[in-house]
């Protein structure tokens, strides 16, 4: 299996994650890839390629466009104002409030925000676009033939939606490579997101389209971020109607409730007729993860990719969130060796 990765991703760290009222060292951290560099050489894969250059035409696609322009000279436009620190948004327009973009940059940032545990720094807008290239050269790898294709991506993409950064992303990865199936010729895509997390941005990209299939396995939205979306109600809508599979699942949940849940997950994508698959590649799930609360053992992880092979078509799997850092390389690399030894 072929894996893509930049080390641009160095370039986005942020000091500072709001988090229980405190400010701390995100969780959102470059150590995190290391650790799973360091697992697939361990088990042999072979050394990550560079994905060369994002093709940014795509992301026009799936991302707005003024939203793209925010993203693109957020810091040097916050530079400009006279701020000092990193790009926080601390405002958003809410309940019967305009849904208006301001000029001023931190009022553009809160428009643009769905969170503000999420910093913008200097470096932000290129680790994002590597991050997006990984993926993006993964699905040429699946459409040139190869089984599969990982995309160890930092900063992930899930929660990146039309036109909204926030839960550590930016960029939906995920979405990009899904919408590149669709422009290569396939009549239908598939996203099954596997992250702890609802992956609300690639959901909030395809819901009105019938075109990719969007499965999602998470925690509750009463009990977990993003908190506001990733209801099991929440089917698509218009020409997406019946195309968006939510899953929420309570504290506590281990491998066999979730297995099951996944299980649903794989019947209702085979059943869309699906030709491509993108997996939304999050570790959170793992019983020792900071700021989720499910139960999944690392064995699990095997498992799941094992039941994923169970489709029988190409899938490329996308890094998303995981914070358990020492284990976050075991458990995504079970997912890959899961698949590929099915
Ligand atoms: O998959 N998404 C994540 O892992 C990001 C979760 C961000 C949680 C922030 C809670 N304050
Ligand atoms: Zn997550």
């Amino acid at each position: 299996m072929k894996t893509f990765f930049s080390e641009d991703h160095r370039r986005h760290f942020p000091q500072a994650e709001l988090s229980s009222g405190q400010f701390v060292t995100p969780f959102e951290r470059p150590a995190r890839v290391e650790y799973v560099l360091e697992r697939l050489r361990g088990r042999d894969f072979s050394t990550p390629l560079d994905p060369g250059p994002c093709h940014t035409g795509v992301l026009e696609k799936v991302h707005d466009k003024g939203y793209l322009d925010f993203l693109k000279t957020a810091w040097a436009d916050w530079i400009a104002a006279g701020h000092r620190g990193e790009l926080i948004p601390t405002m958003f327009p809410a309940r019967r409030m305009q849904q208006r973009r301001p000029n001023d940059i931190d009022g553009k940032a809160g428009y643009y925000a769905m969170a503000s545990e999420t910093a913008i720094t200097r470096g932000t807008w290129r680790a994002a676009l590597s991050s997006c290239a990984c993926a993006q050269a993964a699905q040429r790898a699946i459409v040139k033939g190869d089984d599969a294709a990982f995309a160890l991506c930092r900063p992930p993409g899930h929660h990146a939606a039309i036109d909204m950064f926030g839960g550590y992303c930016f960029l939906n990865n995920a979405a990009v490579a899904a919408q590149m199936f669709i422009d290569a010729g396939a009549e239908r895509a598939a996203v099954l997101d596997i992250d702890f997390h609802h992956g609300n941005g690639t959901q909030d990209i395809f819901y009105e389209r019938g075109d990719v299939f969007f499965a999602s396995l998470h925690g509750q939205p009463e009990d977990a971020f993003p908190h506001f979306l990733g209801y099991a109600d929440e089917t698509g809508q218009g020409a997406g109607e019946g195309a968006n599979a939510n899953f929420p699942m309570p504290p506590g949940t281990a491998y066999d409730v979730w297995s099951q849940a996944l299980d649903r997950a794989l019947d209702a994508i085979r059943n869309h007729g699906t030709e491509a698959l993108v997996v939304s590649l999050g570790t959170d799930a793992f019983k020792n993860d900071p700021i989720s609360f499910f139960k999944l053992e690392s064995d699990d992880f095997t498992d799941c990719g094992r039941r994923i092979a169970g489709l029988g078509i190409p899938a490329m799997f996308v890094m998303e969130g995981g914070y358990a850092i020492e284990a976050v390389g075991i458990n995504a690399v079970n997912v890959l060796e899961g698949f590929l030894n099915a």
